[in-house]
């Protein structure tokens, strides 16, 4: 059965591994703090959650206790389809980010080569790359491809005609604009990218990262695709208003999804979309 065109997958990044709590107290780094995002965002009409955790200093980490009990409380107390980041911070080595598929995530991040990160680089070489695919792939869980760059466009395809499709033979990508280092956050470049996207995809997002987050938005659903939002990404509403919570980026990006006749994808039609099992 073909994806329904009006439907909208809103993706919420609540936390990320870059913003400080103490710059930012409303950022969700705690346990309980998370729950009550999701919660909140679920309601607003978010269909999945990406997920970075903090430790108890609330800085990121990649724990594997801590994010074996995240998914648990998560699948618990909302309905969310569970996507946990492998990318972590640009701190992490690869061991650990492989280990993140141990937690068993419904679906994991899957950031497809290196991309400058403002002052930093975001390390992924190409055989971590395949590993952490097979990885995925052995474990069944969904992977989210996340296209920093034009380049990442044109691996992707390559990364699919070596090591085939996913479980569930859904092909689903995220389009992380506007990093300083990566593809910029405009409407020409998201039309660019999503005219090179190899035909095996099946679904994708994007988000603009700061002041692109709207600009990206637009374009996303000007050319059909779905969203993701969150304080991961942008930490101002409009420049001096600062994002008061999650579901307030949530209820906005269903609102612009609304004007154009797109309506929330609730969790069971996210994992289709996935490929997941939609009864699990
Ligand atoms: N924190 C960035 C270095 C992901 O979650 O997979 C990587 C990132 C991508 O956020
Ligand atoms: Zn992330």
């Amino acid at each position: 059965m073909p994806d329904d065109p009006t439907a909208l997958l809103l993706t919420v990044a609540p936390t990320g591994a870059e913003t400080a709590k103490a710059d930012c107290p409303a950022l969700p780094t705690t346990l309980e703090e998370l729950v009550t995002t999701a919660q909140e965002c679920e309601a607003a009409g978010a269909g999945m959650i990406h997920v970075h955790v903090r430790d108890d200093r609330h800085e990121p980490t990649l724990d594997p206790g801590r994010l074996a009990e995240t998914v648990a409380a998560l699948r618990e107390s909302c309905g969310l389809v569970v996507q946990l980041s492998t990318g972590g911070s640009v701190h992490d080595g690869y061991d650990a980010r492989l280990r993140v598929l141990d937690a068993a995530p419904d679906s994991c991040s899957l950031t497809v080569g290196t991309v400058d990160f403002g002052d930093d680089v975001f390390l992924n070489p190409w055989p971590f790359v395949q590993e952490l695919y097979q990885g995925a792939c052995e474990r069944g869980i969904a992977p989210e491809f996340e296209l920093f760059d034009l380049g990442h466009v044109h691996r992707l395809g390559r990364l699919l005609e070596r090591h085939g499709l996913p479980v569930g033979g859904r092909v689903h990508c995220d389009l992380v604009m506007g990093v300083p280092g990566g593809m910029p956050g405009t409407a020409d470049a998201l039309v660019a990218a999503v005219a090179a996207l190899p035909a095996a995809v099946t679904s994708w997002s994007a988000t603009g990262i700061g002041r692109t987050a709207l600009p990206v938005a637009l374009a996303a659903l000007s050319k059909g695709g779905h969203l993701r939002v969150g304080m991961e990404d942008t930490l101002t509403m409009a420049p001096g208003e600062p994002v008061g919570s999650n579901a307030r980026l949530v209820e906005r990006a269903r609102d612009l999804g609304g004007l154009v006749g797109r309506s929330p994808l609730s969790p069971q039609g996210v994992r289709r979309l996935l490929g997941l099992d939609p009864a699990a």
